[in-house]
């Protein structure tokens, strides 16, 4: 599946920012979506429908079950345009993809990118 890296937070779908976001940032959400941490691929700088970030500044570990387990900033504080921020992201297919309704769950929304 490869789309744009999204999280669902309170009932609401935003954009994942790419500031300080890398490859283990990458990893951790490949793990939330499909139990398995193998990135294909992923890069950033994309535009995304989204209007809107839940956070920014993300830094993961690697010892993370989920995204919002990483360093980030408070939930809607975020200095990111939906215009040239997004991530996309490519996991390899491997589990089932989780359910993404819940608090700071990770997603990724396919054919939404502008
Ligand atoms: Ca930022």
């Amino acid at each position: 599946m490869t789309g744009i890296l999204s999280l669902n937070y309170q009932g609401e779908t935003r954009a994942v920012c790419d500031d300080h976001f890398d490859e283990t940032g990458a990893q951790v959400a490949c793990l939330e979506l499909h139990g398995d941490p193998t990135v294909i691929e992923y890069s950033h700088g994309h535009a995304c429908d989204y209007d809107n970030f839940w956070t920014d500044d993300i830094i993961c570990n690697g010892n993370e079950d989920r995204i919002s387990d990483c360093q980030h900033t408070a939930w809607g504080n975020h200095n990111c345009d939906h215009t040239s921020e997004c991530i996309q992201l490519y996991c390899a297919a491997g589990g089932p993809q989780i359910d993404v309704e819940g608090t700071g769950r990770v997603s990724v929304s396919e054919n939404n990118i502008l």
